[in-house]
């Protein structure tokens, strides 16, 4: 059982203890071994009729190696230089590393400790030219944790759920690998030991550590959300021992909205989201999604897309970049915690005016389109009447205090 150095961000509180998660128990493995049902198994084998699909995310019938990930995990770390560069300035060398980061590919970069509860106890997949075999524990003791993030197109995902918001959201994912990986070999070649945590290979849960490293706050829908990029930020991490200063957590009102506005939980197709408080899980008070119901979302797809990201484009803190994004933003840092209430509902108001209450943009690219689709139902000898994906009655939003802790 570990203790973690209370930092007081307002999206989540440390009530206890916490122990470090198995990679094993994480949802991929569980699904891989069949937990979550014989149709998600066979699904997460056996998708990947569309070729993008298949270079950004890899999925049966490819060739492991038209992708990047799959080559990534098969691949060992380099060694460290033994010509350590001597760091008298934390601080400065902190800004460097930003520096390069962003210079490398990051979009947001941000500096915390490495906190041991989120490091994952086991590996669940095995790595041989590492020396590395599923079921290993895992020994990272490396001091800090360099929180990156990269955006993906804010119209390609407002495109969900389809083929092009696929592509987008896969591409994201590759997206924090190359970085990363010359993030962690840079570091390496600066005399110190560092470790690259991307799409291709995690020892880390990177959300908590993003939310201590100041790049955003914890959602409802239990993900980061970033003041400018909201959601749609794909998240990686390098641990090292470099010394660096660490940044603090932010507050940019995440807190004060969720409790409001609710819209991924009106949104949300596999009703995953709560509408209601926060709940107690490893010794952390927060949101909690029901993961099961939420990755089980997948079979709804029949073919027709990969990855759900209603809840990302549903959020209103997810826009592009301009003004009025901006200056909303600002007044809500800017005003004292008791009244943003006051300025959180007309916001609310709005976005759903300009926005609509469940965002959504048809969309042609390539030769995808993703006009709403009479639905094919897969299951033999069904008779029902499918409407389109796309046509969904939102969910009612409770009244505001009667269920929110
Ligand atoms: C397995 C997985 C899935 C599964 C299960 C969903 C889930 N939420 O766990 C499926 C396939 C369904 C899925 C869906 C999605 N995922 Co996903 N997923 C992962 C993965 C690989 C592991 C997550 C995990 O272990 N969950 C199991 C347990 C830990 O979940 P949990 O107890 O509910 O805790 C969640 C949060 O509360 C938080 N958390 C856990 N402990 C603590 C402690 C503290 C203090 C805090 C603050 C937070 C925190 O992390 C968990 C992940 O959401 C991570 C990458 C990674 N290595 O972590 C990406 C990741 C969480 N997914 C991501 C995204 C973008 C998505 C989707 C939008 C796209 C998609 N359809 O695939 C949806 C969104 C669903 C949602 N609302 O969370 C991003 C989130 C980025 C961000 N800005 O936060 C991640 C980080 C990948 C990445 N590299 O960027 N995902
Ligand atoms: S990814 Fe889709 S199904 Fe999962 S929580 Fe988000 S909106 Fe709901
Ligand atoms: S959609 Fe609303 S409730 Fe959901 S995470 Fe974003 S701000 Fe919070």
């Amino acid at each position: 059982m570990l203790i973690s150095k209370d930092r007081n961000p307002r999206s989540y509180r440390i009530v206890g203890p916490q122990r470090q998660i198995d990679e094993r128990d994480t949802p991929h493995p569980r699904v891989d071994r069949g937990e979550l049902g014989d149709r998600l198994r066979t699904w997460r084998k056996t998708i990947g009729e569309d070729p993008l699909r298949r270079i950004l995310s890899g999925g049966g019938g490819g060739d492991s190696n038209n992708t990047l990930s799959n080559i990534m995990r098969r691949i060992p770390e380099g060694k460290v230089n033994p010509n350590k560069i001597p760091v008298s300035d934390p601080a400065h060398m902190a800004r460097n590393i930003k520096e390069i980061a962003r210079f490398l590919g990051a979009d947001v970069v941000g500096i915390t400790h490495l906190d041991q509860a989120y490091v994952y106890s086991h590996r669940a997949s095995g790595n041989a030219a590492a020396g590395e075999k599923p079921g290993d524990p895992i020994h990272l003791p490396h001091c800090y944790a360099i929180c990156m993030g990269f955006a993906s197109d804010y119209y390609k995902l407002l495109s969900n759920n389809s083929r092009i918001s696929d592509t987008e959201y896969g591409l994201g994912n590759n997206h924090t690998i190359p970085t990363t990986f010359m993030l962690a070999s840079y570091i390496r070649e600066m005399g110190y030991p560092a470790r690259a945590h991307h799409y291709g290979t995690y020892e880390i849960n990177p959300i908590p550590l993003a939310v201590n490293a100041g790049l955003g706050e914890l959602g409802r829908h239990g993900m980061l959300i970033h003041e400018e990029y909201g959601s749609r930020l794909h998240l990686s991490v390098v641990t090292t021992d470099l010394p660096l200063a660490v940044d603090e957590p932010v507050d940019i009102g995440v807190e004060d909205f969720c409790k409001y506005c609710m819209k991924c939980a009106r949104t949300c197709p596999s009703h995953s989201i709560p509408f209601g408080g926060k709940e107690v899980y490893n010794g952390v008070e927060k949101y909690r999604i029901n993961v099961e119901t939420c990755y089980k979302h997948k079979l709804a797809s029949r073919g027709q897309w990969y990855s759900c990201v209603i809840c990302v484009s549903s959020c209103c803190y997810n826009k592009p970049k301009a003004w009025w994004h901006t200056l909303a933003l600002w007044s809500i840092k800017k005003t004292p915690i008791p009244l943003r209430p006051l300025l959180i509902k007309p916001l609310l108001w709005i976005d759903d005016l300009f926005w609509g209450k469940r965002p959504w943009r048809h969309m042609k690219w390539l030769d995808y389109d993703n006009a709403p689709q009479p639905v094919t139902c897969n299951i033999p000898g069904c008779q029902a009447q499918h409407k389109n994906l796309q046509h969904k009655r939102l969910h009612p939003k409770p009244v505001v205090g009667s269920t929110v802790g």
